[in-house]
């Protein structure tokens, strides 16, 4: 039963609950596990990913079956019908536009006496993707990692992704995955993916970057092998935070946080609302669309653990409590939503207006879905094209520019005692009239 508070302070304390929610006793032991998976795999390679895929996802698999077939892609097309297509293609249709407009691009600044200074972008030369299998066919995530990796124009894109009933793909991914412009796909999840993509196999390519959401294995895994490689960021449980008031639907509003609620047990589903009519029609509304959803145990625990309803004295109240809490979904459902944006400071996707549901996000609106979760949009933003790219700074210096500053590098290097690092420029500066410093 989703739970109506009017204290402030009480609402502090239940955001700080939620927003911890992750913080898990049982962390230290699974840390172990993937430690030692990541071992074995980076000592044993394909040998270490079949014992694992039998040990936890309980599947056999033989090593030709590690990489999806030619004949399994093909396949796939023909078992999805032409409505999901079409709907895929837009979605990639518009995912792209959005993420092009993203691209960083390199730049030169020719200063005074031929300094030229710059920064130049290239892709990462391989990029990994883990796609979730489990509790939904993730098609959209393998849109939303996928296309800005090829936006970036990373030259090899893998994906990985656990088997499923009889070690199939759902072909819905397999369709995206291609769509998208990923051909090379391995039948592996969890811990061992990632130590696949991080080490490399006999079969696996090592990567540079790895990308997308997966379950606690999957990123504790990804937090032990930064470093080793690139990763996008930690994904915790998904939330939602929706400010609205009186003009908004109350079965609207139902249906947005059931449609986090149902993504997980722990996905936290939160309404700040200024209309305490409408924080008790929801409260009704949400129990009235459970009664028939099909995922209802898991959406109906996220609900009571992690489902709050918050009744405050103004918007600006609301925009501070949804501050506190930096969520990773923000919908603003007001009548002057840009307006309320000016007080809003962290959250990882805002949604504006009564239209704007967070699911066209999640889908099709353009910007990515993967995003900063458990208050890191303080800090932390949306999985873009950046991700997949890394820039080298350019520097070059003709002999008057260096003849110039050859003093003061001389100067600091001698404070840092290092001598040859001032040598290596009095060498060269020496003979032309200034190398006396
Ligand atoms: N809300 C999820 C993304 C998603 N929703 C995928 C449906 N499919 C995390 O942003
Ligand atoms: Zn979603």
């Amino acid at each position: 039963m989703l739970r109506i508070i009017t204290q402030w302070v009480e609402a502090q304390s239940e955001l700080r609950r939620i927003a911890s929610r992750t913080h898990d006793d049982t962390v230290i032991h699974k840390e172990a596990t993937v430690r030692e998976v990541l071992q074995t795999v980076k000592r044993q390679g394909d040998k270490a990913l079949l014992h694992y895929t039998q040990e936890f996802d309980h599947k056999t698999l033989t090593l030709e079956q590690l990489r999806v077939s030619a004949s399994e892609l093909d396949v796939a097309y023909q078992q999805v019908n032409c409505e999901l297509l079409d709907a895929i293609r837009l979605a990639k249709k518009q995912i792209e536009a959005f993420h092009r407009q993203r691209v960083p691009k390199s730049w030169v600044h020719f200063g005074d006496d031929n300094v030229v200074l710059g920064k130049r972008y290239t892709p990462v030369d391989r990029a990994g993707l883990y796609v979730p299998g489990g509790q939904a066919c993730y098609l959209s995530t393998v849109l939303m990692n996928a296309i800005p990796a090829n936006v970036a124009k990373v030259p090899r894109i893998v994906m990985v992704t656990p088997p499923g009933i009889d070690n199939k793909i759902s072909p819905a991914i397999l369709v995206a995955a291609q769509e998208a412009g990923v051909q090379e796909i391995y039948r592996v999840g969890g811990a061992q993916a990632i130590a696949a993509l991080a080490y490399g196999t006999e079969t696996v390519p090592k990567v540079d970057v790895i990308t997308g959401p997966g379950n606690i294995y999957v990123t504790l895994a990804k937090k032990l092998v930064y470093g080793t490689v690139g990763i996008d960021s930690l994904a915790g449980p998904s939330e939602v935070l929706i400010i609205a008031n009186s003009i908004a639907s109350p079965v609207h509003v139902a249906a947005d946080m059931l449609a986090q609620a149902e993504h997980d047990t722990m996905a936290a589903a939160i309404l700040l609302t200024t209309d305490s009519a409408l924080a008790r029609q929801v409260v009704a509304e949400v129990e009235r669309q459970l009664e028939h959803h099909p995922r209802r145990t898991m959406t109906e625990k996220a609900i009571a653990h992690y489902g709050l309803v918050v009744v405050v004295d103004s918007l600006e109240a609301a925009a501070q409590l949804s501050n506190e809490f930096a969520p990773e979904h923000l919908e603003l459902e007001v009548e002057e939503p840009w307006e309320l944006l000016e007080h809003i400071r962290h959250a990882g996707a805002i949604f504006l207006g009564c239209s704007t549901p967070e699911a066209v996000g999640d889908y099709l609106a353009g910007p990515n879905h993967t995003l900063p979760t458990s208050g890191a949009a303080r800090y932390a933003s949306a999985l873009g094209v950046e991700v997949f790219m890394k820039h080298s700074s350019l520097i070059e210096y003709s002999p008057q520019a260096l003849q110039k500053v050859a003093n003061a590098v001389n100067i600091l290097a001698t404070a840092e005692g290092l001598p040859s690092h001032a040598d290596s420029v009095r060498l060269r500066t020496k003979n032309q009239g200034d190398g006396d410093f």
